[in-house]
């Protein structure tokens, strides 16, 4: 038995761990009490790295899809010079935008994974970058293009008094800082602690989930209102000059245009429109206004449901008004503990709409987003009938046939490819359409360093960790499948890296010898505060310095945050006319993060299985009655797209009207009739926002009704 300290990479909190190893086996993985961030916490999602170590639905070796539709294992050298070929073949003849990425969040915490990806991408010439975060909370990649950034971002939660919160579940979820002033590891605890030392906590969110437990205010909207709420809330705001003059005086424009846009949402209409009472709406503005710190974010909720690029702008002027950023003198806390790229001083980085040049996507007007183009324009990017049409995708841990809308369309269209590799440890919906399937080293058999997430502690911190088993043979880093399809391709391989969405230059790569795991990490950090030989004495991880201010500016360079762009104003006048349609359906779905798993991940688990034989559908109490249901029954749930099927769990957190279920669970066959895959339920044509063409994925109309299925059941058992 030997214990080893490592960090978790199931999700972006990445709490530190101990893992217990006997032989080649995990016996257990425990919080490791001596991390500086994550202090002894481990989530139930977290454990279940465990069976999947110890081979439980693993791929031990490549596939290669065979002429009858199976699959059989090959070596992935082999694998990756077929893989090559064909790829150098493709773009000969079709050029280099035949060929693409798709990254997902998978393989986000290695390292050197993403960097490398890109890196290879470039190398094709091609600027197919697609990924999971265009399906889910681009809202906020519009959103900075549209407003401009704060340089210095949101306060940690420790340094505020008033934290309004939307369409986001941290003590669940773990999705926190700097997205939002919450705490990923151990969310509650510190959400508790701050309450107690005075901070007040607003909730916005149609279930009263396990955060909203802790608000002091709870605003229990209807799915898709939030724009609808924060544009009354900034009408009250503004109307009881609430706001932060100074701030919107020095880094604020268009106030006047935004006053102007929100003047008929008056606290009666947003009631009627959100199902939140009036008095709560004063209440929750004044709360926020009046705090002497404040800032509000949200989570994929409010960037999933209807207008979510407005709802995401809307929520993000409250900061701009109240001057909901960390401001001069108040503490950085972290600039990112290896990189150290988060700017210390007061200023707006102004907007920049990068999608109005450069690429455009051929199927529809579309540009590029920080790099990446619309994932849900993806199978029609493959089915276009144009010659130059994307005919190679390469997935890194990602799985698109769960993730995308439709799944008939999506699948139809990675179906199509000429080739289509997925690299993954699991045997995804994905991977059972592809032609190569490449298995990676899971993450306690790999040496890793904090790479990506460099600047989402709320600490300057770095942690490296040593591999605790033996990877099956022949297996490879993900980075490494990259950087061999970079030298068998033959193409130039100029090495980028750095946290996520950033892009560090670190020159050309020699493809002559491939280096080990710890040279690439030395080079990626070459000029860096922290590179791995800082860390390697260092086995909890080590926080750097907390000692950053902010600076004021010395002089004003000009640029301010545009609360109003005219297509801003544009939308908030068509958001207010519209009107409520019947629709013949009697709930909305609403997206949910499950417990013990990571979007399509785990839910083979024997443990998750044997909870969970299909996918829970959450719904009131009341309106499980009045469906004539009753709980554990399933049930069929169509929508104007799709039908699912799911277990119905009573929850009295629910509102009425409001039905929750997770993401990516089940099959992507569209014939399956028994699929939980709640993409199933999403539309790729209609109700898409602008510009990042994102669908609507939560506050989806459904009906709920007794399954056909199990109906027949319970006749055939009683008769
Ligand atoms: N209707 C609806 N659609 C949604 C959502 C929703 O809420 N509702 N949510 C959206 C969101 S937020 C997301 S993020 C996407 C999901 O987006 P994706 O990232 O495309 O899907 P995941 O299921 O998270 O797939 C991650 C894969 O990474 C693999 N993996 C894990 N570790 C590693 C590793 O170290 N290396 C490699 N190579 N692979 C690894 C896992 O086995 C898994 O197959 O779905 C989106 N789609
Ligand atoms: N346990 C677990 N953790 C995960 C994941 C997982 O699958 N399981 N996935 C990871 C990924 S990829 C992501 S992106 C993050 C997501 O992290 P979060 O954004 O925190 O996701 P959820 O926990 O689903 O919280 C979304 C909340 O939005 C609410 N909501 C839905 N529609 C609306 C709406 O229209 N308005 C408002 N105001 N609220 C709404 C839902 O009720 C829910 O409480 O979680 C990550 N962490
Ligand atoms: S919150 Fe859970 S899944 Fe995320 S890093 Fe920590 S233990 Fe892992
Ligand atoms: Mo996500």
């Amino acid at each position: 038995m030997a214990v080893h300290k490592s960090y978790c990479r199931n999700c972006s909190a990445s709490c530190g761990v101990e893992v217990e190893v006997d032989g080649n086996r995990i016996v257990a993985i425990r919080g490791d009490s001596d991390h500086p961030i994550s202090r002894g916490y481990i989530c139930n999602k977290g454990q279940s790295s465990r069976e999947l170590h110890n081979g439980e639905d693993r791929l031990l070796a490549a596939q290669k899809l065979q002429p009858d539709g199976r699959y059989a294992p090959i070596e992935s050298m082999a694998a990756l010079e077929e893989v090559a070929d064909r790829l150098r073949a493709l773009i000969e003849t079709h050029g280099p935008r035949a060929v693409g990425l798709y990254y997902g969040t998978g393989a986000c915490f290695n390292g050197l994974s993403y960097g490398m990806a890109r890196t290879w991408l470039s190398g094709c010439g091609s600027p197919e970058h697609y990924s999971s975060f265009t399906v889910d909370q681009s809202a906020k990649w519009i959103c900075l293009s549209r407003m401009g950034q704060f340089a210095t971002g949101k306060p940690f939660i420790d340094d505020l008094d008033v934290m309004l919160i939307a369409g986001i579940n941290p003590v669940i979820s773990h999705l926190g800082f700097p997205i939002s002033p919450m705490p990923m590891a151990d969310s509650m605890r510190r959400i508790k602690r701050s309450r107690e030392r005075g901070a007040e906590l607003i909730v916005v969110d149609p279930r009263r989930t396990e955060t909203a437990r802790q608000a002091d205010l709870f605003l229990q909207i209807l799915p898709g209102e939030d724009a609808v709420l924060f544009a009354a809330m900034i009408r009250l705001i503004l109307d009881r000059r609430l706001e932060n003059t100074s701030f919107c005086s020095r880094f604020v424009t268009s106030i006047d245009k935004l006053r102007e846009a929100v003047d008929d949402f008056t606290p009666d209409l947003a009631a009627a429109r959100t199902g939140v009472d009036a008095d709560l709406i004063l209440a929750a503005a004044e709360m926020f206004a009046t705090a002497p710190r404040q800032s509000a974010s949200s989570g994929t909720g409010t960037n999933m449901s209807a207008h979510s690029n407005l709802a995401e702008h809307l929520l993000e002027c409250l900061n701009a008004l109240c001057g909901g950023y960390r401001r001069a003198g108040d503490p950085m806390r972290a600039t990112g503990g290896i990189f150290d790229l988060v700017p210390t001083t007061e200023t707006v980085i102004p907007p920049n709409r990068g999608w109005e040049s450069g690429p455009q996507l051929r199927s529809v007007d579309a540009g590029l987003l920080n790099g990446e183009f619309p994932t849900s324009r993806l199978p029609d990017e493959i089915l276009h009938s144009g010659e130059d049409r994307l005919r190679a995708l390469v997935v890194s841990g990602g799985n698109p046939a769960s993730a995308i809308g439709d799944p008939a369309r999506t699948s139809a269209a990675l179906k199509l490819l000429e080739l289509l590799v997925v690299i993954d440890p699991r045997m995804t919906e994905t991977a059972r359409m592809a032609h190569y399937v490449i298995p990676t080293k899971l993450p306690y058999e790999r040496q890793d360093l904090t790479i990506t997430q460099d600047n989402w502690f709320p600490y300057d911190f770095a942690q490296f960790s040593d591999a605790s088993l033996t990877p099956p043979a022949g297996m490879l880093d993900d980075w490494e499948v990259f950087w061999e399809l970079g030298r068998l391709m033959q193409i130039p391989m100029e090495f980028r890296t750095g946290p996520y969405g950033v892009s560090i230059y670190r020159g050309p790569l020699d493809m002559t010898v491939r280096p080990s795991t710890l040279e690439m990490l030395r080079l990626a950090c070459r000029d860096s505060r922290l590179g791995p030989d800082d860390l390697i004495d260092h086995p909890s991880g080590r926080v750097v310095s907390e000692g950053h201010n902010v600076a004021a500016a010395e002089h004003d360079d000009g640029h301010r945050l545009d609360v109003c762009p005219s297509d801003v104003f544009d939308e908030i006048r068509v958001l207010r006319g519209e009107v409520a349609r019947e629709t013949g359906y009697r709930y909305r779905l609403t997206t949910r993060r499950a417990v013990s798993v990571v979007n399509s991940s785990f839910q083979n688990a024997a443990r998750v299985v044997a909870r969970h034989p299909i996918a829970p559908v959450f719904m009131h109490p009341d309106d499980v009655a009045n469906e004539l249901l009753a709980n554990g029954e399933r049930v069929e749930i169509p929508s104007p797209s799709g039908c699912v099927v799911a277990r119905v769990t009573e929850d009295a957190g629910m509102r009425r009207g409001v039905v929750s279920m997770p993401p990516c669970w089940g099959t992507a066959d569209p014939n399956d009739g028994e699929t939980s895959l709640t993409t199933a339920l999403v539309s790729l044509d209609d109700g898409l926002e602008a510009i990042n063409f994102m669908p609507i994925q939560s506050g989806i109309h459904v009906n709920v009704v007794r399954s056909r299925r199990g109906a027949a059941a319970e006749a055939s058992a009683t008769s």
